[in-house]
């Protein structure tokens, strides 16, 4: 397999160290969507080693929980720096692995370089709160304490942030890394792991051995990671299905999870809406990434008064969208992952067809080879929140619908199992405070006047419902990664009990 390995693919893991034989011969194959061709054959994590490996963590977990955050987040900072030196040759391995574009994927890089600088910070900044106690002579404190070890599980469409966002967190907060990525995207993952083991070798002999590492392998290797003790917090990004089963698995054991599910994001576009801004972001939310975000707009309800102005452009900039090959030209739309990824999306317009929707676009492109699958983004005009519209496809198909009334539509939008992302667009003060009010938006992030994905590392991240409660990234993520303990001190020489009980012996 070898001879058909681009040349392009082994020259870049030539650069972050990893030499061909790392990632060929072995049965576990994997192709750049780009063209469908086989880019990698790798040899799967087996059990025992999945297990060596979880054990080797624990014992670092011993050693680096020790280190004051500070100097851990210095392994973070230097992290930073090697991604920003590695930022071009590994966003085009992310284009050639995931087929995002390039912007995409520098840009998926620059996710990573900045949750490094936010972790770098936040180093510095795990508190615990003072609080006040009922008891004189005594001081009550909370303190934010390493976890143990986490395991990482995510999905090809963010093949390197993802694990970015989890591991500059946990190491900051103390904690060693096993990350399973999607067996879809493994050359990512070796690159990653390589740029980070550079860090770790300028770090220094205050890092321990087995601090990071990667598992290869599918749904097994990631069971075996949700199953082990060891693993204090399994943090994972896929389908709503997978966190069904890994949900209860860790749940059992008394673990602690992050789930990252699905999402069946939608918008609002409000009468007073600025149409011009509201199409270009409904257009990247839409179709960028080929609809292969967990935040991409799958939704949208328009309001009857401008959907003949609004929904006629949109149809237009679908028709005119450039896809193709993202290294050979500048298209803004690459590939879907897989050929299942194609049958998902013609599977789902068949039952929107029958649902009573009208299908604009959606058709197989000839671009490339056979093996690979591009699509025009599709944009269907729905009758009403039905059948495919209530369920989330891994494919850019944003399902349209009119609107009269806003209270209604807000409950329209509420209606769907997932809760991540969403947004309206309108300049009127009362329509978007209540749909960012307890009584709007039911998602994890509620945007006015941008699209639905694209967010900042700064906030947390993550929904609601069925997509999973987790949180990860900015704002206080951090202390999932942490375990909270309450220390209350008597300095004083008298032992009065808290609620005046009264114990005298
Ligand atoms: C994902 O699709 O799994 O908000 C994550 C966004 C990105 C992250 C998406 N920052 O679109």
């Amino acid at each position: 397999m070898t001879a058909a390995l681009p040349a392009s693919t082994r020259d870049l893991m030539a650069k972050f160290g990893i030499e061909a034989s790392v990632f060929t011969g072995g049965p576990m194959a994997s192709f750049s969507p780009l063209t469908g061709e086989q880019i990698a054959g790798l040899t799967p994590t087996s059990a025992a080693e999945t297990d060596a490996a979880i054990a080797r963590a624990h014992a670092a977990f011993l050693t680096w929980r020790n280190l004051p955050a500070p100097r851990r987040g210095e392994l973070v900072r230097l992290l930073g720096e090697e991604l920003r030196a590695a930022k071009e040759d590994l966003g085009r391995l992310v284009s050639i692995e995931a087929g995002k574009s390039a912007s995409e994927g520098l840009g998926e890089v620059q996710e990573m370089i900045d949750i490094c600088d936010f972790a770098v910070g936040l180093s510095r900044q795990l508190y615990g709160l003072t609080i006040a106690t009922e008891r004189p002579g005594h001081r009550m404190m909370e303190t934010w304490h390493p976890l143990g070890v986490v395991g990482i599980i995510s999905a090809f469409n963010f093949p390197v942030a993802v694990w970015s966002w989890n591991a500059a967190l946990a190491l900051v907060c103390g904690n060693p890394v096993v990350w399973k990525p999607s067996e879809k995207t493994p050359l990512t993952a070796l690159a990653s792991q390589a740029i980070l083991d550079r860090a770790l070798k300028r770090f220094g002999a205050d890092a321990p051995e087995g601090l990071s590492q990667v598992l290869i392998g599918g749904a097994d290797v990631g069971n075996a990671l949700v199953v082990n003790p060891k693993v204090a917090l399994v943090s994972a990004t896929g389908s709503t299905r997978m966190g069904r089963i890994v949900g209860p698995k860790v749940a059992e054991r008394f673990g602690r999870t992050i789930l990252e599910l699905g999402g069946n994001n939608a918008g609002i576009v409000t009468p007073s809406a600025d149409l011009d801004m509201a199409l270009r972001a409904i257009a990247f939310g839409a179709m960028g990434t080929a609809g292969q975000r967990c935040t991409t707009m799958r939704r949208l309800f328009v309001h009857e008064s401008v959907y003949d102005t609004l929904v006629p452009r949109l149809i237009k900039a679908y028709a005119s969208v450039s896809v193709g090959n993202v290294l050979e030209t500048q298209a803004l739309v690459g590939p879907l992952i897989d050929k299942d990824a194609f049958d998902g999306m013609q599977k789902a317009l068949e039952a929107a067809k029958a649902a009573g929707g009208t299908v604009h676009g959606g058709e197989r492109q000839p671009v490339g080879p056979d093996t690979a699958y591009y699509v025009k983004p599709a944009l269907v005009e729905m009758p009403s929140q039905t059948g495919p519209v209530l369920h989330e496809t891994f494919a850019p198909i944003l399902y349209v619908m009119k609107y009269s009334d806003f209270d209604q539509v807000i409950e329209l939008h509420n209606a769907v199992g997932a809760g991540l992302s969403s947004s309206i667009f309108t300049l009127d003060m009362r329509e978007m405070e209540t749909f960012l009010s307890a009584s709007g938006s039911d998602c994890g992030i509620a945007n006015v006047n941008i699209g639905t994905s694209g967010a900042e590392i700064g906030g947390a991240f993550g929904g609601e419902k069925e997509t999973g409660g987790g949180r990860e990234s900015g704002s206080d993520a951090w202390r999932a990664y942490m375990r909270r303990a309450t220390n209350t001190v008597n300095y004083s020489r008298a032992l009065p009990l808290a609620q005046g009980v009264v114990f005298d012996i």
